[in-house]
């Protein structure tokens, strides 16, 4: 297991030097974020971010995310030079040494929550989603939730509205099969493992189909093609959100079988109708249990890339929510004791530890 910290570019205000000083991370996952969606990312700027991680002293080899155009999802016609500059991108990725690329495939909209600074009784803040209020949101009238996709105008948002209202899920389910059956076989030829993000929350929102929601859904996107570039980001967070979900089993079925290439370990609260607050990650903070879940990845051979992945707000720390250092840093932290002490005392250590009988 090798464990990565999220970093969003120069602009971050968690600085690289700090990410450094977090005991047991050696990773960055980071993305080119000055390029519009749907071109090509210059080998240039990727070596340039390379550079600039590795001067750090950390390594760069995971990608979050390579963003899918809007157009590849709907399955407009501008999608075959859209596909052709995402795999143009990837090849320029492999020749910097990345090894896996997470993308999502959820439309128009990232995750989505209804509060980005739900208080916590400790006086920490987290984000949080409330599936009232969020079915009450007729989205063609236009959606004020906050850390909502701003990057499009009012017009833009309703015309994109309005294209999906021909796609439903099962078309999106096609729609995905054209861009793997274009981008998969690239990514074998250059060494890549795509690793697709689930929906977040795993349910449709505002009218609009979500395919990665549980396990049939992950079932059969690594059916769609049967190879190991064509890989999964186990996003406990995301998948935990919904009550149908059990993470664990998710992790041993399809590590088990090789697909996760990417784990992302958060906790979070859960109501028996999907509303739910992001937590510390430990077990006890949740209703994940972590422990189950790190041991899971051990008992199926994890190799892949970790990473905590949102935390909450404390220490009195501002900034981009979800995304601060101080709770992120305890869950990479916490995570990685989970992970020495299962491996320091599972059979096969104990076994290879003990003298030899005589
Ligand atoms: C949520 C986060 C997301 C994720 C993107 C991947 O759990 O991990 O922001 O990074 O959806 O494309
Ligand atoms: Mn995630």
């Amino acid at each position: 297991m090798k464990m990565s910290f999220r970093w969003f570019g120069s602009s971050d205000p968690v600085s690289l030097a700090y990410i450094r000083q977090i005991p047991g991370v050696t990773h960055i996952v980071s993305a080119i974020y000055d390029e519009p969606v749907g071109a090509v990312w210059p080998l240039a700027k990727i070596e340039a971010l390379k550079q600039q991680i590795e001067e750090a002293g950390l390594a760069f080899e995971l990608v979050e995310s390579v963003p899918v155009h809007e157009d590849i999802k709907l399955g407009r016609d501008s999608r075959d030079q859209l596909i052709a500059n995402y795999q143009q991108t990837l090849r320029h990725l492999a020749a910097a040494g990345v090894q896996v690329v997470c993308y999502n495939f959820m439309p128009v909209f990232d995750w989505t929550r209804t509060e980005l600074a739900k208080q916590l009784p400790d006086g920490s803040t987290c984000l949080a989603f409330d599936s009232r209020m969020a079915d009450s949101i007729d989205a063609e009238k236009g959606i004020s939730l906050p850390g909502w996709d701003s990057s499009y105008r009012s017009d833009e948002l309703q015309g994109l509205l309005q294209a999906y209202r021909q796609v439903d899920a099962e078309q999106l389910w096609q729609n995905l099969a054209y861009f793997l059956q274009a981008v998969i076989p690239v990514a074998e030829e250059c060494g890549i493992k795509m690793a697709i993000h689930p929906d977040d929350p795993p349910r449709p929102i505002f009218g609009l189909p979500r395919i990665v929601k549980n396990r049939d859904d992950l079932a059969r996107i690594v059916d769609l093609i049967d190879s190991p570039a064509n890989g999964l980001t186990l996003c406990s967070g995301s998948l935990g959100a919904g009550p149908q979900n059990n993470v664990e089993a998710l992790v041993r079925e399809f590590g088990g079988r090789g697909r996760i290439h990417f784990a992302h370990i958060r906790n979070v609260k859960v109501s028996p109708d999907g509303d739910f607050e992001e937590t510390a990650h430990l077990s006890t903070c949740g209703s994940l249990d972590i422990a189950a879940i790190v041991k899971a990845y051990h008992d199926v051979g994890f190799a892949g890339y970790v990473r905590p992945d949102h935390g909450r707000m404390i220490w009195g720390e501002t900034g981009k929510p979800g995304y601060g250092l101080y709770d992120r840093a305890l869950g990479a932290v916490y995570i990685n004791g989970l992970w020495e002490a299962v491996d320091k005392f599972s059979p096969e250590q104990q076994d290879s530890a003990a003298p030899a009988a005589v």
